[in-house]
């Protein structure tokens, strides 16, 4: 019950087949541009915050895909059955299946889950504009954004339809507040500071009062906001290939990170028109998007 892009569909069976959880396992899950970057480069310097302190950070020198890898995307996509056992703990993944399709091992364990969602709209411009960036040549060949925007209202994206992905975790969410925390990346613009510490408690890694006194809280904030990172040589021009066929630019995963800029390409019509659908397809669920 999801549009499984065909280059990953091999490694999801493998990442569902194969994938051993820990307790102590982080998963970060969403539909593609949503928020991943962000949540990845957020949730690592929490976890390796007394390891290397902001100025000595990874971040500074390695794109944060590189430092959370995605299950479909990357491991199982390299290997059938990677050999997982080698990172450090706790272990940090991504991945952008909904929560019906998760392997059970991720169900059955006390591993935690952090999903990110997105303003829908922003979502489906923020996809148009990554794959116009990385389809090079193709870029003429690209279906007008009428056009696109037909299929997204059905659903068929990467992944999608986000009413089901989103519906999934939040449902989770709601039944397991231990194991499932549910953001919305407008939330996080709105107040990162104070989603960090939630993010920190519900890791089991919370800030202490001398950290918060000392500005660790705002400097991981800073760390990861999308002006810093962006400007990163390596986030600039760096390149990142998940295969010979899979390659993205780094710097076409930071772009404007602003809320409501669908309305600078779609027009209220179009707006009204998938209000509607969500409305009926997330009515009942107590989800909702500005
Ligand atoms: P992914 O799922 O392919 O990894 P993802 O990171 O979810 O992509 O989405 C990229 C979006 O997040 C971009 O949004 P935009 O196209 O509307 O600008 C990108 O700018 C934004 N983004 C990336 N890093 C950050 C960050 N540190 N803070 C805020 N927004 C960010």
């Amino acid at each position: 019950n999801f549009w499984c892009p065909g280059d990953v569909l091999k490694s999801t069976i493998f990442f569902q087949r194969n994938f051993k959880a820990k307790d102590s396992d982080i998963i970060l899950a969403s539909i593609p541009k949503s928020g991943t970057t962000w949540l990845k480069s957020l949730s690592f310097s929490i976890i390796n915050r007394k390891k290397c302190t902001t100025p000595e950070s990874p971040l500074l020198i390695t794109n944060p895909h590189d430092l959370v890898s995605c299950m479909e995307y990357d491991l199982f996509l390299k290997s059938e059955n990677p050999d997982l056992e080698a990172f450090s703990c706790p272990r940090i993944f991504s991945t952008h299946l909904p929560y019906h399709a998760l392997p059970q091992s991720i169900l059955n364990t006390k591993c935690r889950i952090i999903y990110i969602c997105r303003n829908p709209l922003d979502q489906f411009i923020s996809l148009r504009h990554f794959l116009l960036e990385n389809s090079g040549e193709d870029q003429q060949k690209a279906p007008p954004i009428d056009e696109a925007f037909e299929l997204f209202c059905k659903g068929l994206y990467p992944f999608g339809p986000v009413w089901d992905h989103a519906e999934g975790y939040w449902n989770a969410s709601l039944n397991d507040v231990q194991k499932v925390v549910f953001l919305k990346y407008e939330d996080l613009k709105i107040d990162a500071t104070s989603h960090v510490k939630m993010l920190a408690e519900f890791l089991g890694f919370p800030f202490s009062p001398e950290e918060d006194e000392n500005g660790v809280v705002k400097e991981i904030v800073k760390l990861c906001s999308l002006e810093n990172l962006k400007n990163m040589e390596v986030n600039k021009n760096g390149l990142l290939v998940l295969s010979p066929t899979i390659k993205f630019k780094a710097r076409s995963f930071f772009r404007k990170g602003e809320v409501g800029d669908w309305k600078n390409f779609l027009n209220n019509s179009m707006a009204e028109r998938y209000k509607k659908i969500m409305e009926e397809k997330l009515g009942k669920s107590g989800l909702a998007f500005e």
